[in-house]
């Protein structure tokens, strides 16, 4: 940052938010408070839900082109008459500061560096490694498959270098035993989206829980009416486990963390490039 600063450059980042989604709002307003605040600039541009999938691709190519812009995010869910494939593959991977481009997802993959990787899993790696836990030869396990945490997940845990090295074994919708997985686990990765599935007795004493679940439940005592919980059930799987993260917390916040890491390589990646 130091380095950008004496250069003259201020990393950029914008954030795409189409159609009204009220958690999606709180994310993209959390991305660009912490993108100010470290010194960064960030901006968010929002688009009503009739937003047509060609509008989108146009301003996609607008930002793609812009000098000052070195990171572009398009928050996930879009509206559902927008292909989120197309979009994210319209988006120039040099910019694709959330590593969903399929040309970043394939060097994360073959475990090349000079991409980006995804922001929650990085961020899960991240946490992990700074906490002191050892990757290296441990069971993994990965409760969820999908592109943005299950499968990157899986494909950072098992590469060859710090933060790696586990043997991982990725759950899903379909696994026989579920359970019978999850009691295995040194390292337990939940990310399917269900609200408080997860418990105590479905953890191995002393294992590494990370819970990447963000769900929204009624709650009479609050004075909203609901809360925010993981997919893991807090009270019982803090009993068990060595070490584990909170929901909210825990692996949000470091989410957007690796958001900004990403953001800086961008923009240093460019600044070279143009021997600013
Ligand atoms: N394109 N879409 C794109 N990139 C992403 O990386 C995301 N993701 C997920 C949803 N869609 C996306 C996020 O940003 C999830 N996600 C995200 C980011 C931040 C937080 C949660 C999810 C976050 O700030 N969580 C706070 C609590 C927020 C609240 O109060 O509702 C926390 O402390 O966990």
């Amino acid at each position: 940052m130091i380095a950008l600063a004496a250069r003259g450059v201020v990393p950029g980042l914008s954030v795409v938010l189409v159609g009204d989604d009220a958690a999606s709002a709180v994310y993209v307003a959390n991305k660009e408070k912490f993108a100010r605040q470290v010194g960064m600039h960030g901006d968010t541009i929002r688009l009503p839900a009739s937003t047509t999938q060609a509008e989108l691709l146009a301003l996609v190519e607008q930002l793609n082109a812009d000098d000052a812009v070195h990171g572009i995010l398009v928050q996930m869910p879009l509206p559902s008459h927008i292909d989120p494939d197309v979009v994210i593959r319209h988006i120039a991977p040099h910019k694709d500061v959330d590593g969903f481009h399929p040309v970043n997802v394939g060097k994360m993959l073959i475990g090349h560096t000079d991409g980006f990787l995804p922001c929650t899993p990085a961020g899960v790696i991240e946490l992990l490694v700074r906490s002191g836990v050892e990757t290296r030869g441990a069971e993994a396990v990965i409760v969820g498959r999908s592109n943005i945490v299950g499968k990157p997940m899986a494909a950072l845990l098992v590469q060859a270098r710090a933060g790696g090295d586990a043997t991982v074994t990725v759950c899903h919708s379909r696994s026989r035993d579920l359970f019978e997985h999850t009691r295995r686990a040194d390292i337990l990765i939940a990310a399917v989206g269900r609200a408080e599935m997860i418990r105590g007795e479905h953890i191995k004493p002393g294992a590494t829980v990370i819970d990447v679940g963000m769900n929204r439940v009624a709650d009479a005592s609050r004075a909203s009416g609901s809360r925010l919980c993981g997919d893991v059930h807090f009270e019982s799987a803090e009993a068990v486990a060595g070490k584990i993260t909170p929901v909210p917390g825990g692996v949000g916040p470091m989410t957007i963390a690796m958001l900004l890491q990403n953001t800086v390589r961008a923009a240093e990646r460019t600044a070279s490039r143009i021997g600013a």
